[in-house]
Formats: structure tokens, C-alpha cells, sequence
């Protein structure tokens, strides 16, 4: 036999999840030939980092093999990422900026 179980069924909406889309780390890794200037330069240019900024991360990269240089979107973060390697490669130095999701 059954029986009213108090349940008056109104249909309440969930709220969509709204997912943050994802972040990437830009790293810059070391090398034993780029001159420290030009990371600095880099830094400056592509980054925006004051030159007290710039000279401390480069001093990092050079000193623990690489370092996190900013943290964007996929779009910003591929589009520093070919800045800063084509504005290596035109000057011929071996320095890599890789991206990696966070
Ligand atoms: N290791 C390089 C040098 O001694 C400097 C450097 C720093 C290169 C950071 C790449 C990244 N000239």
C-alpha cells in the first residue's frame, strides 16, 4: 500500500559548472652561452618585468637550470613562448622557452 511520502516533486535547475579554463607556465630554461643581458633583455620585453624583476629570475634560471618567467592562457602563453624563441633564433642564441600546463 502506499503512502505520501512528502516529496511535492518540484524540479529544482543545477548550476552548470563553469570551468575555469586551464593555465600554462611559461619556463625559461639556461644555457651556457646566452649572455645574461640578453635574458634580461627578454624579460624586460616580453614580460614586462622591471629590471630588478628580470635580473633576479635570469640570476634563477642561471643558477637552477630554469625558471617559472609568468603564468597566462594557452593563446598568451604560445604566443610568448614563439616571441621569445624567435627573437632567440634571430639573434643566434640557444636559449628554449617551453610552456607547460599548470
Ligand atoms: N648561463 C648563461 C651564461 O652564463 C646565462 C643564462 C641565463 C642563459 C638564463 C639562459 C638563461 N651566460
Amino acid at each position: 500500500p502506499k503512502d505520501d511520502d512528502g516529496d511535492v516533486g518540484v524540479a529544482v535547475q543545477t548550476r552548470a559548472k563553469t570551468k575555469r579554463p586551464p593555465l600554462y607556465k611559461v619556463l625559461l630554461l639556461n644555457d651556457d652561452y646566452t649572455p645574461m643581458e640578453f635574458v634580461v633583455h627578454i624579460l624586460e620585453r616580453f614580460f614586462g618585468l622591471n629590471h630588478a624583476q628580470a635580473f633576479e629570475i635570469m640570476l634563477t634560471v642561471h643558477k637552477k637550470g630554469l625558471a617559472v618567467v609568468g603564468v597566462f592562457s594557452h593563446e598568451i602563453a604560445e604566443t610568448k613562448v614563439t616571441q621569445v624563441m624567435d627573437f632567440a633564433r634571430r639573434h643566434q642564441h640557444p636559449l628554449q622557452c617551453t610552456m607547460e600546463k599548470e
